[in-house]
Order: structure tokens, then C-alpha cells, then sequence
């Protein structure tokens, strides 16, 4: 536990983080990394903001749904101002948009936001969140259309950004498929900002760059996107936040009176709740990434299997695989939730996505244990992050073995986390 004055003080410097974070509308995930609005780093930030500043926080989400694309799809980065700090920029996506944006989504948190939102803040917010529900219900739809076009239940991500999770090693296989004789020379700026070894590799980026070249031939459009882009992956975490986002558009729509949302959002959830089976692995015992393309599974675990309880509800065989496994990890590192399976000879406990811990995801999975009634490791996963902030800072991430700080400093929605949840 931390004591009555570090809460404190933590809690002045994380609102300390957000304000000087704040670029008027927006909240940069940290200064200098990254230094325009990102997708889903915005949403969860409006949670922190909320605890102190309730019309900034609903502005965070109008902010980003305000450069939603005609076709429903609501983009991973917003550049709204010029900034050169930042690779891959502007330039090399040629979204066509304006404000410029990239051409890929992220995991779509928003909703669940807004229903945190909603339910905590006083006041009657009709007004306000009508018009964003039918934003949401469009890029919800932009996801069955043009992620799940065969509707076979599962989204498919098109680039590993796509995931938030950039180097996930789940990603090695069906990256390998990807040609990037065509990429060429390129400058990358994250590794000037911060330690080469804390950062996804050269040959990653080589892969991330081919895929962003497929996207600007084709001019990001989603029925080529579908049938040919050579990296078409179906994972836990997006499909189980997305399953999640379904369910709480139908509450805020029927609260908020709007039928026809409420309506095709069941139909959607309906889908995305039969469709999420096909990642489970009798392996691994839990959910896994399906390589849609070349219809192979990787049986590894990741932090994204354990969010099948946040997407919910799981039955409760399966809950009780995850609670073990999740407890067998702990037993081996020591804070949870390592975003990857520390048994495995990829596990690298400081290099992002690889191993690390994440504030977010950390609430995210501790909000599916919770509403499985599994408080005590709810809290757990709390107090675990509330230790890694205490000991290392508001850092991008953590590393579980050692509790080391990585990537961003300063960073936005690790603040958040701290006084939405887990001081
Ligand atoms: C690419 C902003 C983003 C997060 C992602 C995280 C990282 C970007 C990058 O930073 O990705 O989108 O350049 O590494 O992986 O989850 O949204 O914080």
C-alpha cells in the first residue's frame, strides 16, 4: 500500500502530467515521442481528466470524433498541428484527409469511455453525447464492414499499429508474409528520443513501413485492404475491446434513446460474441492470434488474452484457466500484467511490447476480473501498477521483472490510470 502523503503528491504530479500535457482540446500522449492525438491513449486520458475537469474530459472524445472519416472509421493518430518530431508523419500516410490523420484505426475504447463518462459525471448529458453515439455506431460499423467483411465474427487488424501492441511477438509469423524489398531508406526519430533496447527493432519498422506503403498504393481503401493486404490478423485484445465497446453503445443507446443505435449494435455484438470462439486455443487454454491469411494460430498467451473477460462475459471453465495462468505468471515475475507470456524465449521484459506492463490494460483486465467477481485479483493488478508508478514514475510502460520504467516519460495514460483507478 502507499501511504496517505506519496498518494498525494502522485496525484498532484499526474494532473501536473495531463495539464501540461494538454494542447487545447486534445492531450499528447507524452511530449516529444509522441507528439500529436492519439486514438486510444485520448479516450483513456479523458478518464484522469474527468476526476478533475469534467467538460475537458467529454472535449477529449469530441476532439477525436471530430476527424472521423466519411466511412465511419475513426483514425489512430490526428495531426493537427505540424510537428516533425514524429516518423512515420503526414507525408507518408497521404490519408487525404483533413486534418491530415494516418490511414489505420486503433483499439475502440471510446465507447466504453463515454459510458464512464455518462454514469459518473453529474448532470444530464443528452445533448452532449447524442451526437457522439452516432459517431461510434458508424466506426463500430466501419469495423463489421470493413474489418469482418465475410462476417465471420472476428476483426481483422491490417497493420500491427492497428493493435496498439506494435511488436507484439505474435506479429513475427504473420509479418514474415509481408515483402519489403520496396521500403527503402528511412529516418526513425523514437529511437533518438528514448533507449534503442525499450523500442520495437529496425526489421520491425522495415514491416511497419511495407504495410503503410500497401495502404497509401491502394489509397486505404478497405475492399483491397481486406482481400489482399498481406498482414490480415484477427487478436484477442482488439476483439474483446471491441465486444466491450458493443455493449456499452447499446446501454448508452437505450439510456440515451436511440433505438435504431441500440439496434444494430446488438446485431454487431451478437456476431462479434460467436465469432470471438475462434480465437480460443485448447492449447494454450485461453485466446490466442489468428493468423486470418494463412489460417494458423499462435498458441502463445498475451495481456490481450486476458481481456476476454473485460469483452465478457466468459464462461466459467475458461475464467478459471485464465485466473491460473494469470496467478502461474505472477509466480514467475513479479508485477503483473506482463503483456507477454514470460515462459517464452521471446519474452524480453523491458523491450515494449514484449513483455512489459501497461497501466491500461492493466484496468482493463482488472475491470473483466472484477465483474467476474474475482476482486482479489483485481486488486492485485491494482496495487501491482500502484507500486510500478510509486517506484518508477508515470512511464510509457514497466518492466514486470524489475519494475524499471520504459519508453515516454510523463505519460499520459499511465497519469490517467493513476487517478481514474488505481491510487
Ligand atoms: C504507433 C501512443 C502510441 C500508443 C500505442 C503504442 C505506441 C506508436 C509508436 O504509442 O505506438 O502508433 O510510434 O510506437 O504502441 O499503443 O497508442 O502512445
Amino acid at each position: 500500500m502507499i501511504d496517505p502523503e506519496t498518494t498525494a503528491q502522485l496525484d498532484d504530479e499526474a494532473r501536473h502530467i495531463l495539464r501540461a500535457n494538454d494542447k487545447e482540446g486534445y492531450t499528447v500522449p507524452t511530449k516529444g515521442l509522441y507528439p500529436f492525438q492519439w486514438n486510444w491513449d485520448s479516450a483513456l486520458t479523458a478518464l484522469g481528466i474527468a476526476t478533475y475537469d469534467a467538460n475537458r474530459a467529454w472535449q477529449e472524445i469530441e476532439k477525436l470524433l471530430s476527424a472521423q472519416w466519411d466511412n465511419g472509421m475513426v483514425p489512430h493518430i490526428v495531426f493537427w498541428q505540424h510537428e516533425e518530431g514524429y516518423f512515420p508523419g503526414p507525408g507518408e500516410w497521404q490519408s487525404g484527409q483533413t486534418p491530415p490523420t494516418s490511414g489505420i484505426t486503433q483499439p475502440p475504447v471510446a465507447a466504453t469511455v463515454v459510458r464512464q463518462l455518462a454514469s459518473s459525471l453529474p448532470g444530464d448529458h443528452g445533448a452532449r453525447v447524442t451526437p457522439m453515439l452516432h459517431a461510434l455506431d458508424r466506426w463500430h460499423q466501419w469495423f463489421a464492414d470493413a474489418r469482418d467483411p465475410d462476417g465471420r465474427g472476428v476483426v481483422a487488424i491490417m497493420h500491427p499499429w492497428e493493435s496498439g501492441r506494435d511488436n507484439l511477438p505474435d506479429w513475427d509469423e504473420p509479418l514474415s508474409h509481408v515483402d519489403t524489398s520496396t521500403v527503402g531508406t528511412f529516418l526513425r526519430r523514437d529511437t533518438q528520443i528514448v533507449n534503442e533496447a525499450e523500442r520495437p527493432q529496425n526489421h520491425d519498422y522495415d514491416h511497419y513501413m511495407a504495410l503503410v506503403q500497401f495502404g497509401r498504393n491502394c489509397q486505404w481503401d478497405v475492399k483491397t485492404i481486406a482481400e489482399t493486404c498481406p498482414f490480415w490478423v484477427a487478436e484477442p485484445a482488439m476483439n474483446a475491446i471491441l465486444r466491450r465497446a458493443e455493449r456499452d453503445l447499446v446501454a448508452l443507446a437505450l439510456q440515451f434513446n436511440l433505438p435504431e443505435i441500440a439496434r444494430r449494435a446488438t446485431a454487431r455484438l451478437a456476431r462479434l460474441g460467436q465469432g470471438f470462439n475462434q480465437l480460443w486455443s485448447d492449447d494454450a487454454q485461453g485466446y490466442v492470434t489468428l493468423n486470418l491469411r494463412h489460417d494458423k494460430k499462435d498458441n502463445r498467451l498475451t495481456s490481450g488474452s486476458w481481456l476476454s473477460l473485460y469483452g465478457g462475459p466468459e464462461n466459467d471453465n475458461r475464467a478459471k484457466a485464465h485466473y491460473s495462468t494469470l496467478m502461474e505468471w505472477r509466480r514467475k515475475i513479479s508485477f503483473t500484467v506482463p503483456s507477454f507470456d514470460p515462459n517464452d524465449a521471446a519474452f524480453d521484459d523491458i523491450r515494449y511490447w514484449r513483455g512489459p506492463v501497461w497501466a491500461m490494460i492493466n484496468w482493463m483486465i482488472a475491470t473483466g476480473l472484477a465483474e467476474h467477481g474475482r476482486h482479489d485479483l483485481a486488486e492485485m493488478i491494482a496495487n501491482d501498477t500502484a507500486a510500478l508508478i510509486a517506484k518508477s514514475g508515470f512511464r510509457e510502460y514497466f518492466s514486470p521483472v524489475t519494475g524499471q520504467g520504459g519508453g515516454g516519460k510523463d505519460f499520459s495514460w499511465t497519469a490517467a490510470m493513476w487517478l481514474y483507478w488505481a491510487s
